[in-house]
Formats: structure tokens, sequence, C-alpha cells
């Protein structure tokens, strides 16, 4: 009773931020991203009848805590479908997330759990109900089954029996290209979980988000069916900074972005004003990813670099769905 998955992470350039239910994490709006080929998780889960408690090994550290609850608790649900109630797994996790890439970990972490534990328990899900179950683990997690575009949608039933992720196009349909900026930064102090409820909850300006998102979403399918690399572009970067906007209208208000933050956004607009098509996506910390074309990479890279406050700059490129090793 042992599986191995892999799967990547996923950068939103729709941002998923907002749930309708918090315990099923059915999301407020719909939301696309890009899987990516540089970040991914690989986990191998092993369920045995010996076993009287699961365990979370992560890079080669025993996971306790939040984290191992986290999962453990994400295991319950599928022992729970498979009706195995009292069979306990080993949990063998490596990251090769960096994770002062800000990227969340918890996307590919869950996905390659979801697709580890469902197989090694007996299973049989296909992609969509994999999504589903990967949802409730994280919810940016969902869009992970998947390579290349895929689009969270986020169902209306409140059992969350239609909020899971589809396929936009496969990763070989455009090389778009991801430059994660690592930030001379501090670790955020509010995760994406705690900024979203708040947000949801007081921000004055959330109505306004969710009323925009519907014309992003059908304008960045078209984008990307045509290839049209600024107006893709344009679309995640204003996506993006109506997300963060919503942040600061909160009670009490709060934001994920520092100095450097801006410093980043701004060499990104510079860039753009010489003709080089490039655009800047954030999600809940202080870490900028930059999305440009294969033909930009050195001279983005380069930029970058020479920018103040940036400790790395590591590129990628689209990346696959699930893959069982
Ligand atoms: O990825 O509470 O999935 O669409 O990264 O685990 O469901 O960690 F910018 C924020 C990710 C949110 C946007 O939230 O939350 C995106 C964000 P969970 P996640």
């Amino acid at each position: 009773m042992k599986a191995t998955a892999k799967a990547h992470t996923n950068i939103a350039l729709i941002k998923y931020w907002g749930k309708r239910d918090e315990e099923k994490i059915l999301p407020m709006n719909n939301s696309l991203s890009l899987t990516l080929d540089g970040f991914y998780t690989t986990t191998t889960v092993t369920f045995k009848e010996e076993l009287e408690e699961d365990s979370f090994v992560l890079n080669e550290q025993v996971v306790t805590g939040e984290a191992f609850n986290r999962v453990t608790n994400f295991l319950n649900l599928i022992r729970q479908l498979a009706g195995k109630s009292d069979l306990y797994a080993n949990v063998y996790s490596l990251n090769a997330v960096p994770t002062a890439a800000g990227f969340a970990s918890s996307a590919s972490g869950f996905a390659a759990l979801a697709a580890a534990a469902t197989r090694a328990i007996g299973l049989n899900v296909n992609e969509q109900e994999l999504s589903k179950i990967t949802r409730q683990g994280s919810g940016s997690a969902c869009r992970s089954i998947y390579g290349g575009f895929s689009e969270w949608v986020k169902g209306e039933e409140t059992d969350g029996s239609d909020s899971y992720a589809v396929p936009i196009v496969p990763a070989d349909y455009w090389d778009v290209r991801v430059a994660a900026v690592v930030l001379n930064a501090e670790e955020k102090g509010i995760s994406s979980r705690v900024g979203m409820k708040r947000t949801v909850d007081t921000s004055v300006f959330y109505q306004g988000w969710l009323d925009s998102v519907s014309n992003d979403l059908q304008a960045i399918k078209i984008g990307i069916q045509e290839r049209d690399f600024e107006k893709v572009g344009q679309i995640a970067e204003a996506n993006c900074l109506k997300m963060h906007a919503t942040t600061l209208g909160a009670n009490p208000p709060f934001t994920y972005w520092q100095d450097t933050t801006l410093n980043i956004m701004q060499t990104v607009q510079k860039m753009r004003e010489t003709g080089i098509p490039v655009y800047f996506t954030i999600d809940a910390g202080p870490n900028v990813k930059v999305l440009y074309l294969p033909e930009h990479e050195e001279l983005v890279e380069q930029t970058l670099k020479q920018a103040d406050g940036v400790t790395d700059v590591i590129l990628s490129r689209a990346g696959g769905g699930i893959a069982y090793l």
C-alpha cells in the first residue's frame, strides 16, 4: 500500500482570494494559474496495518504541530473516502520549492500528497475527483493537478461537488516563463488563509474585487488561447493589484508588500517602458514573480538580479500535471 507522486506548484494569474466555506475550502471566485516546472514536491505515502498513527517527514525532518495536523486531517478525509478509518500512513516528502522563493509549497505539497495517498490506499479517482480532494487540503493546490494553465471553477453547490480545477491548455501550448524574485524581506506575518478571511469579513473593497474577477477571467482565457502575451500580462498584473488593494480596505488593514516589493514592481514597469514585455504578480507575501517570454530571459534575469534587495532570481518554465513515480 505504497505510492509516490510528484506535483508542481502553480502561480495564480487570476487570484483565489476569499472562501465561502472555510471547512470544505470553497472559494468566492474562480481563479486561474500556470503550473511551474521548476518548483515541485515528491511524496511517498505508505499505509501499513501495524501503524498506530500517521507520521510526516519533510526534507528529512520530522514534522509536528500545526503542519502535521493539516496532513493527518487531510489523510482522515482520504481514509473516510476509502472506508479504511483505522489505517495509518508514513508520509515522506521532498520539496524542490525553495521555501525562500515565497511560493506556496502547500500547492505542490497537497497535490502530491493527495495523488500518492489516494493511490496508496487503493482509491480509484479520476483527475477531477483528485482535484476536489486536493482542494480540501489547500485551495490553490487543486489547480496543480493539471500542467500548463488551469482554472479552478468555484462551483455553486454547498457540498463542494462542483468545485474543482479544469485544464485550459497544457504546458507545451505556449512557452511563457516565470522568474521568482527572492527578496531580502522578512517572513510574512499574515498567512493567506488568515489574510483572505479578514478581507472577506471586513474589507470595504472586497465587493469590488468580486465584481471584477469574471471579466478578468474571460479576457485572460482569450489571451491565452491567442498566445497574446501583453494581454495576459496586463490582466494578470492588474488582477494582482486589485487583490492586494482589498487588504488595505480590511479592518485592521494590512499589506503583504515591503519596500523591496515595490522596488521590483517599479523595476518591471521601467523595463516595460523600454519596450520589453514583462509583468509581475504577487501572492500573499513580499516576493514577486515576473512573467516574461524566452527571448527576453537573459535581460530579465540580469535586470532583476541587479535590483536593490534581491537575493536570488529563480527561472522556471511551464510545468506538467501530476505524475506517479
Ligand atoms: O494562489 O486556505 O491555497 O490563487 O496564493 O490553503 O485554501 O494557500 F495570493 C494568494 C492561496 C492564495 C492566490 O491560498 O489558501 C492563489 C493566493 P488555503 P491558499
